[in-house]
């Protein structure tokens, strides 16, 4: 169980790299083109759910700003960007009987196009947080069996109108998130919990793992269809992205070392065990008793084996004590303080992460001989503290964002070709600041500077040191291995400003603009090529080569 190293400075040539966002935090333009409401759309406006009471009506302006968006994916010379569909553009109220909007339908189409035309795989997330408001009102959402067939709906809509050209799905982004943020702690839509000074209704202690259950539920199913209806003419991938942090026991007391493991099997086991493995970990059946739902011999054979790979979206590293009753992390306490006073790593914005590389790698091991699937990470980023508040000049030059890359960027080439995981994609979060959930646009994890007066762009140091490491780490793409993808449709490599230039250079939008159009001059010199290309690939596949 190794991977192919062919170097141990490089990653192979189709290892992907690039940056992800998600639709609710870039579009804005919440009520254009027939899109119906999300959950986040109300939500964020009531009094005290953001921390500067600032709401997703605007965020980047990226719906009407896409292609500009582009020309910044262009510049950075990124081979793939992760992005995700806002279900309400293109079923506005979400259900399986409601109309189509082909609007928004057109809206993700041309954006695909434009990828593709600029030499950029699209990794597409089909849920990331957005439930259509509709199907909240109809049947409380992710709370009710129903929303199963509406996802499943939802997903075929997506594969029959972009699939042709989509080869990377995931299903949903961070169903710990959905469950416990959204219907546990309440700080995040629909806002559901036990603690009646946030919340009129809900019930902590059996909700989230009601909604955890849907969610797998509906992403197993999406994920049958997916492989009986579209695959063997598609020939795309599609998994689910799990967040987890890796958890390092506090000492090495035994009871300590117990509390790191269940954290991680409430954090990432809940999921991944089901999916991977086929059965919900002893630990958290133990700790819910009949509050945690079971499978039907049915329902576990969809679910067991329902994702290509492991999709994996990390920040951060715990020190895990045991104690405390929080469910949520496995009855375990979480701090970055050692037993000797430091701390573990540099602390970010957010309370809740530090920077340590060290961990990123032992997760990504962990996960590796647990689970056996092919790594994608799927997102990884860091905040620097009080960026908010600091000067555009100073916040470009965001010094432990860039030490984080360069410590995570490492962490991987040493675990795929030391350690011999098979890492096969990186996406930092994320490509611009954005619309960071319940902290509004204080908090801001973007590699690319956002001026939510103006919605100007300006690229990050760590925006062009991470285009600059991949540029130099990633293997050229020769004949071989060209013929070898069979997920590859002839592309032209994209310009890349970073990768020549000195990091230091501050790029604008009209050299990303110049440079975008000599990625799509060259992609039309190319396109004579396409069939033939397309026929070797069908036909390696076909062939199983
Ligand atoms: C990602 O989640 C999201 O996918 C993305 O949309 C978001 O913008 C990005 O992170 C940055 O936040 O202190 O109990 O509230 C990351 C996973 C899990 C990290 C929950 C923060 C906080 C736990 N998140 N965690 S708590």
């Amino acid at each position: 169980m190794s991977v192919e190293v062919a170097s141990p400075n490089k990653l192979p040539s189709d290892f992907l790299w690039g940056f992800a966002t998600a639709s609710f935090q870039i579009e804005g333009s919440t009520d254009a083109d027939g899109r119906g409401k999300s959950i986040w759309d109300d939500f964020a406006k009531l009094p005290g759910k953001t921390l500067d009471g600032r709401d997703g009506d605007v965020a980047t302006d990226s719906y009407k700003r896409w292609k500009e968006d582009l020309d910044l994916l262009v510049e950075y010379g990124v081979k793939s960007y992760r992005f995700s569909i806002a279900w309400s553009r293109i079923i506005p109220l979400g259900g399986r009987n409601d109309p189509v909007n082909e609007a928004g339908i057109q809206f993700y189409s041309n954006l695909i196009d434009a990828l593709l035309e600029r030499g950029i795989v699209p990794f597409v997330t089909l849920y990331h947080w957005d439930l259509p408001q509709a199907l909240y009102d109809r049947y409380q959402g992710w709370l009710n069996r129903e929303i199963i067939d509406d996802f499943v709906n939802y997903a075929k809509i997506c594969f029959e109108r972009f699939g042709d050209r989509v080869k990377y799905w995931l299903t949903m982004n961070e169903p710990w998130c959905i469950s416990v943020l959204g219907h546990g702690r309440g700080v995040f839509a629909p806002g559901r919990s036990s603690d009646r000074t946030r919340s009129p209704e809900g019930d902590s202690s059996t909700e989230p793992w009601i909604v955890g259950h849907n969610v797998i539920l509906a992403h197993a199913y999406a994920v049958k269809l997916y492989r009986e209806q579209f695959k063997a003419a598609q020939h795309g991938t599609i998994g689910i992205t799990l967040n987890g942090d890796w958890a390092l026991p506090y000492d090495d007391s035994p009871e300590n070392i117990a509390a790191a493991q269940h954290a991680l099997d409430v954090a990432i086991g809940w999921f991944a065990d089901p999916i991977y493995l086929g059965y919900y970990p002893d630990y958290m059946k133990t700790m819910l008793g009949d509050r945690l739902p079971s499978f039907t011999p049915e329902d576990l054979a969809v679910v067991k084996g329902s994702s290509d790979f492991y999709g994996m979206n990390t920040y951060t590293t715990n020190l895990c004590k045991a104690g405390g009753d929080d469910e949520f992390q496995g009855k375990a306490e979480y701090t970055f303080t050692r037993p000797d006073g430091s701390q573990l790593g540099t602390q970010a914005h957010c309370a809740w992460l530090q920077d340590y590389p060290e961990g990123f790698r032992q997760l990504l091991n962990y996960l590796w001989k647990r689970y056996k699937k092919p790594i994608y990470v799927t997102e990884n980023g860091f905040a620097v503290k009080d960026e908010d508040a600091m000067p555009l000049e100073q916040a470009l030059a965001d010094h432990d964002r860039v030490q984080y890359f360069k410590g995570n960027t490492e962490a991987i080439l040493a675990a795929r070709n030391e350690d011999g995981v098979d890492i096969k994609a990186y996406f930092a979060w994320s490509l611009l600041d954005n619309f960071e959930w319940a902290d509004g646009y204080v908090t801001r994890f973007g590699l690319t500077y956002v001026d939510y007066e103006t919605q100007k762009r300006f690229p990050k140091d760590s925006g062009k040191f991470v285009s600059k490491w991949f540029k130099e780490h990633v293997a050229e793409e020769t004949e071989k291995t060209k013929a070898e993808d069979p997920k590859r449709l002839e592309l032209p490599p994209s310009a890349n400003k970073f990768q020549t230039d000195s990091a230091t250079s501050s790029p604008t939008l009209e050299s990303a603009e110049s440079s975008s159009k000599a990625a799509i001059a060259k992609r039309k010199k190319k396109t004579k090529k396409a069939p033939f290309a397309r026929f070797t690939a069908y036909i390696s596949t076909f062939l199983g080569i």
